[in-house]
């Protein structure tokens, strides 16, 4: 029936989301830190489809998104305690897979059973300034399917589950950036072409209101505030100064047409975006330049979300036709922070796409594919109410 088959896409486009992210973490591990020619990166591909039982392993990017879904499966819900102590305890159990040089001192204390404040140790960081880091954004995607259908829980989620590592309103700005760009791929209707700068046009509206709401907080400066309006932790920091000429100066942010550095700076990314992608030709350079590659979530969101909206047309020097294939290739070949930058690019891709274009043998090469699509399955009769017949 029609419904069936409504729902038999929107499973499909849950699998594709996390199982991509494994193959672009998975993938972009190789890359990780270095710049490298397209050629190189085709001819691992090429290796990689070739792989006969040995696994190409995942790294934190993929870890920790795993820790966020059974979090999430296991509570039926956000519980930031239970995430964070998956958090900890797995990073415990595999301290080698490729973590953040500061990340891992926040596990430590997460780890101590007298914690009183989870979110205490990453507001911490940093002399109170919290990460920046992307590790936020990386592992956000399962959010996406858990809170499917509803943009503002997708937003608050996002948000709690990045503050646990992430206190920076870059860092989990970015996690909640990542969040509503899967969001909106899953809503995609895939019977027309995808209008690149609409999608681009609806993240700037909501990313707008994100970062004008915090903009009042000196954060920029280095103060650590925000907590999202019906945060469940009890605690809160007290923004200080009048609110009425917080609010008057949000306004002004908001009516003025250039985002300006420092206190949009997700959406001054977004406005470049939205510029290369009217273009004919955009060099990996410039995106490189203005979008960012590295590991900082503002430098590597944009260039995720850059990569899958880019590459929705063929590209010149990646000839494949499967447009998340080529997605992910194209998100390795901005260098840098390859492995997350592919992640991220790649949930996106998956979302919209969906699991028939995760080509077959990265699911054999990449550890973790097939567990990705359990998590897909149990997110989707979480967030659905539906149950799967096996
Ligand atoms: N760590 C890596 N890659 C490097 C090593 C890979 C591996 N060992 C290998 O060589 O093969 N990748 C992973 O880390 C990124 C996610 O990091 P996350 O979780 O955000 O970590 P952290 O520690 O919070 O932040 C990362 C670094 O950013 C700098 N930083 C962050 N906030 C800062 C601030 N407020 N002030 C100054 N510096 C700040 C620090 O240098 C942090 O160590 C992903 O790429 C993942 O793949
Ligand atoms: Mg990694
Ligand atoms: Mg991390
Ligand atoms: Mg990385």
């Amino acid at each position: 029936t029609e419904m069936a088959s409504v729902a038999q896409i929107l499973r499909s486009r849950f699998r594709g989301c996390l199982a991509a992210a494994v193959a672009g973490d998975c993938i972009g591990a190789e890359f990780e830190g270095r710049c490298r020619p397209v050629d190189k990166i085709l001819g691992y591909v090429e290796h990689v489809n070739k792989q006969r039982g040995r696994e190409v392993e995942f790294t934190d990017d993929t870890a920790m998104a795993r820790s966020v879904a059974s979090s999430l499966i296991e509570c039926k819900g956000f519980d930031a305690r239970d995430m964070a102590t998956r958090f900890a305890k797995e990073y415990k159990r595999e301290s080698g897979r490729g973590y953040g040089g500061n990340v891992i001192t926040v596990f430590y204390r997460l780890l101590d059973e007298g914690l009183q404040d989870v979110f205490e140790p990453a507001r911490e960081q940093f002399d109170g300034r919290g990460s920046y880091g992307n590790g936020g954004a990386m592992r956000v995607a399962p959010v996406a399917l858990y809170a499917y259908g509803n943009v503002e829980k997708v937003q608050d989620v996002a948000k709690q589950t990045a503050m646990i590592t992430h206190f920076n309103r870059e860092g989990y700005n970015g996690a909640i950036l990542e969040a509503l760009a899967v969001h909106l791929a899953l809503q995609q209707s895939k019977d027309e072409n995808l209008n690149v700068v609409k999608f681009v046009d609806n993240l700037l509206e909501k990313m707008r209101i994100v970062e004008v709401n915090d903009a009042g907080s000196s954060q920029s400066e280095g103060q650590a505030v925000g907590q999202s309006e019906d945060n469940k932790t009890g605690q809160s920091e007290g923004t200080e100064g009048d609110q009425s000429e917080e609010e008057k100066g949000s306004k002004e942010a908001a009516s003025s047409k250039e985002a300006s550095l420092p206190d949009q700076p997700y959406c001054a990314k977004l406005e470049i975006m939205k510029e290369f992608l009217q273009r004919e030709k955009v060099s990996r350079q410039e995106v490189q330049d203005q979008l960012g590659n590295d590991i900082k979530a503002l430098n590597s969101v944009p260039a995720a979300i850059f990569s899958f909206l880019h590459c929705t047309r063929s590209v010149d020097d990646i000839p494949t036709d499967n447009a998340l294939e080529r997605t992910i290739i194209y998100a390795i070949s901005l260098g840098g922070d390859t492995d997350t930058i592919a992640t991220m690019a790649g949930a996106i891709a998956g979302a919209y796409y969906g699991i028939e274009y995760v080509p077959p043998p990265w699911m054999k090469a990449c550890e973790g594919a097939n567990d990705a699509v359990r998590f897909a399955d149990q997110l989707y009769c979480l967030a659905t109410g539906e149950t799967i017949e096996k």
